[in-house]
């Protein structure tokens, strides 16, 4: 496995030195690569939708270049991911790659980004550690630890003593559960239990028993986006709100994909993270108004916002290099780039070209029939933690 993966990227190398000359003068194409079909695949909707909502608001021309979007489904199989990255940057010629539903997906394309010095566009994992495989990697969601620490801020100054946390068990869930958890203890608080439930199709019951059993004031949760609302259905199910057990999480788990479908026991839920569709700006007044035209009426959640600020880092990068896609001088380009978002202002730190932006803590209300997230308070300018304490 390991060794396939070095004669893989050897491979690579070899055959870029005849492919490069020959598409250089060509088109800027972007593969975006994302699980389009299998359990994550309302990510790869809502990604390429925002990629798409862009490209129609500013046109598809940019310092001179045809911007030329190959969507590629890696089925949310990373072994797929690293075959198609591999394939779109040999064979098709792809200057950028982009897209990455998950963090394994993101992890096995880091390998064919250093080696092909392509760069290579996070919109979508959110575990800080990706940024750190490869100096040609940059990114426009978020990390968990950034959106999961003020959740532990609120909790502290909201009158919760006592929480047991519910995650995935993969890269984004522990970072969740760790800086959570940190910043909650830091200002008194007491987790006094940590659940890890399963990646895969999991049944939350004897998970949610745990918790039950545990008597915390609240849980907290992360899950991946599409996941929460099986998750709600069983705390909802199980009785946990009677037994006075509020639900606190990162906005992932009240994903405005699948918000509305959650009805009534999702009402009260208090949320951290970087977009919510209902966000007050004028900016994201007209993102809704085009992606709902381009995009058949509908929501657009947190993922579509990282394919729409995807493209927009590409476009700002480009007009910066003019029309230079070569990875050392695209990276250069990236860093420190600032543009207002529909989520709020936002830049890339150049230090770790993950992205600096607000996050907000948001609690779940009805309005006017339809469930939103809606902001209550807003933490400005957040680095990504990880990377800060680690310095
Ligand atoms: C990840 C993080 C995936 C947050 C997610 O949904 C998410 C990841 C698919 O890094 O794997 O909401």
């Amino acid at each position: 496995m390991i060794k396939g993966i070095a004669l893989g990227v050897a491979g690579l190398a070899a055959a870029l030195t005849t492919a490069l000359p020959v598409t250089a003068q060509e088109a800027v194409k972007i593969g975006l690569i994302l699980p389009m079909t299998g359990p994550f695949a309302s990510t790869g909707r809502q990604v390429s939708a925002g990629a798409k909502a862009y490209m129609a608001a500013k046109g598809d021309t940019v310092a001179g270049k045809k911007i030329e979007l190959v969507i590629r489904d890696d089925g949310g199989v990373a072994d797929q991911t690293r075959r198609i990255a591999q394939e779109l940057v040999v064979n098709d010629g792809a200057k950028v790659l982009a897209g990455f539903g998950l963090t394994p997906l993101a992890m096995a394309v880091a390998p064919v980004a250093t080696q092909a010095k392509i760069p290579t566009v996070v919109m979508a994992a959110g575990t800080a550690a990706i940024t750190k495989a490869s100096p040609f990697i940059t990114r426009t969601s978020g990390t968990l630890p950034q959106y999961s620490m003020p959740v532990g801020t609120w909790a502290s100054q909201n009158g919760i003593k006592k929480v047991v946390t519910l995650v995935s068990d993969y890269g984004p869930g522990i970072d969740a559960e760790k800086w959570f958890s940190k910043e909650f203890k830091a200002k008194g608080g007491e987790v006094v239990e940590a659940v890890r439930v399963p990646l895969q199709n999991p049944d939350f019951a004897p998970f949610l028993q745990r918790v039950r059993d545990a008597k915390p004031d609240a849980v907290f949760v992360f899950l991946p986006s599409g996941v929460g609302a099986l998750f709600m259905k069983q705390f909802s199910d199980r009785g946990l709100p009677e037994a006075g057990i509020k639900l606190i999480a990162t906005g992932d788990v009240t994903d405005d994909d699948i918000l509305n479908s959650m009805g009534k026991p999702a009402i009260g839920t208090i949320t951290g993270h970087f977009y919510a569709t209902a966000h007050e700006s004028p900016e994201n007044k007209a993102y809704v108004e085009v992606f709902k035209k381009v995009n058949n009426d509908m929501r657009p959640n947190f993922m579509s916002v990282g394919g729409y600020d995807g493209m927009a880092l590409i476009y700002n990068a480009l007009e910066k290099t003019k029309g230079d896609a070569t990875g050392p001088a695209f990276m250069e380009a990236v860093k420190g780039l600032s543009w207002t978002s529909p989520r709020g202002p936002v830049s890339i730190d150049p230090d770790t070209r993950d992205i600096i932006q607000n996050i907000y803590i948001r609690e779940v209300k009805d309005v006017g029939g339809e469930l939103q997230n809606v902001e209550i308070q807003t933490f400005a300018n957040l680095k990504d933690p990880e990377k800060a304490e680690a310095k």
